[in-house]
């Protein structure tokens, strides 16, 4: 039986794609698995062709033509009554996420009220979507210069925040006079499925949200290819991100991209070395790592080296691993076998390159899962992989450093750019490193991931490409400038 909203997760659940407002069925299905259980499966969800994403595309073009001129009264009430119903359902829905990608269960419901605050911040700036009128210096014109929907944008979002991340490229698009063809993570469906399911219920009219799941090399080429398609917004793996990048461009689509990252968390001798160790087990390993804002570097000054380490390797010992649901888990699973075998992997080719391991074995417990106990990786140096690659996984490693001044040369030494950390009392340094981390978000005494959701997000060189994501910054890649010169 066909589920749309779905009643119940389960083997035989059919999940279908939306096109137009109608559910489509599809022969090609994947099977959604509980990274904490494989033998727990939340459905089959439909996999799109290109044919399809052809079809959402001319839908979302069709809807595109009263949607974008619609009443901003009608976006705001639909924005904000999906906040609230997500509110509503944050228990429910925390939970459908924690079991189809295996986040912590506490997390996963806070990240389910983000994406309804996101739904509540865009709803407003519906209403504040604000232009600027001059004078012209030719006298008796008058220059208006607006913000208009882009059109038909295309949306492709990652594994790890399965329906935070959607709402934040969600949210802004609809709110901005947009029309959308949505593709999840082919490995995180549900959430996604049930956020369309909501926006549906909250009046959005058919075509102007349309959900297409399935493969990336599939979906996501369809969307990023297509000259139908006006604006292409992805989070992602630097590689994927590259392909989008190269294809929206020669389709003359405007681009966004959020990618990787190698966050460096810099601790000097002078800092709060309690605060500093429970920033860094968190941006280390809660949600398993499975952030690309983790702390994955952590850059601490020979002084406190010693005993900053043995800090946080007591702390590991706390950071129970098992089922994203059970009370007594502090890290879930790793969110698939594929992710686990890389993050194996890394930590095996740490240790080959030099690094001594803490950690980084596997959990065994009642359910098959993909448990990976947090690996802590010292005595490392620059040039290892380790220090260069992004893992994606509970794993990050300690450099060692003799000052400040090297501790933010070896920060900066990276082809990402995302986030930042520094742990230290010393204003002047703190200062500094505002000033000169070549990174799109700074944190200083706090950790480098978790971040709110009414500020501008984004990063610097390889971590990101065009305008920032979320905030009022969000308007810039949503909509087109339209300059007007008026005779009256
Ligand atoms: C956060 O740190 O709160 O994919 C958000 C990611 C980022 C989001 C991180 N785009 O991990």
């Amino acid at each position: 039986m066909t589920q749309n909203p779905p009643a119940a997760y389960g083997p035989d659940e059919l999940f279908d794609n939306l096109i137009a407002g109608q559910w489509v069925p599809s022969e090609d299905r994947s099977r959604n698995i509980n990274p904490s259980d494989t033998s727990d499966v939340l459905g089959q969800f439909a996999r799109a062709d290109a044919a399809t994403v052809e079809r959402a595309i001319a839908a979302a073009k069709q809807a595109s033509e009263t949607w974008a001129h619609g009443p901003i009264q009608q976006r705001f009430d639909i924005l904000d009554t999906a906040g609230t119903l997500i509110r509503e359902r944050a228990d429910q829905l925390g939970e459908l996420l924690a079991r189809e990608e295996g986040k912590q269960l506490k997390e996963a419901t806070a990240e389910v009220l983000r994406a309804s605050q996101l739904f509540k911040f865009f709803a407003g700036e519906t209403l504040r979507n604000t232009g600027e009128v001059v004078d012209s210096v030719r006298p008796g014109l008058r220059v208006e210069m607006i913000h208009e929907p882009v059109g038909v944008v295309g949306i492709i979002t990652p594994w790890n925040f399965p329906i935070a991340i959607p709402a934040w490229k969600i949210a802004p698009a609809l709110a901005y006079g947009n029309t959308i063809v949505f593709k999840p993570a082919e490995i995180v469906p549900a959430s996604a499925h049930a956020l369309v399911c909501i926006l549906r219920e909250a009046g959005l009219p058919d075509g102007v949200l349309n959900l297409v799941m399935g493969p990336g090399r599939v979906v996501g080429d369809a969307i990023s290819t297509s000259r139908d398609v006006d604006a292409v917004t992805f989070t992602g793996s630097v590689g994927v991100g590259a392909g989008v990048i190269a294809n929206a461009s020669a389709a003359g689509s405007k681009v966004q991209c959020e990618m990787g990252g190698k966050n460096p968390l810099i601790v000097l001798g002078d800092a709060d070395l309690d605060a500093a160790a429970d920033a860094a087990i968190n941006g280390a390993f809660f949600s398993t790592g499975q952030r690309c804002t983790a702390s994955s570097r952590l850059i601490v000054t020979a002084d406190v080296h010693d005993e900053f380490v043995a800090k946080l390797k007591e702390r590991m010992t706390g950071l129970t691993v098992g089922d994203a649901r059970a009370e007594s888990t502090v890290i879930g699973p790793v969110v698939s076998a594929d992710q686990l075998k890389q993050d194996e992997e890394y930590i095996r080719l740490a240790a080959d390159e030099g690094g001594t391991v803490h950690g980084g074995e596997r959990v065994e417990a009642d359910t098959e899962g993909y448990f990976l106990a947090p690996a802590l990786v010292t005595e490392t140096t620059e040039e290892m992989t380790i220090n260069k690659e992004e893992v994606f996984g509970p794993v990050a490693s300690v450099i060692k450093v003799a000052d400040y001044d090297e501790a933010l040369a070896v920060a900066n030494r990276t082809t990402f750019g995302l986030s930042s950390g520094i742990y230290t009392g010393s204003l002047t340094h703190a200062e500094h490193f505002k000033r000169h981390s070549q990174a799109g978000m700074v944190m200083v005494n706090a950790p480098t991931a978790g971040v709110d959701y009414h500020t501008s997000f984004g990063g610097r060189k390889g971590s990101s490409y065009g305008p920032r994501e979320q905030g009022r910054a969000a308007r810039e890649f949503f909509t087109l400038h339209k300059t007007i010169y008026v005779n009256p």
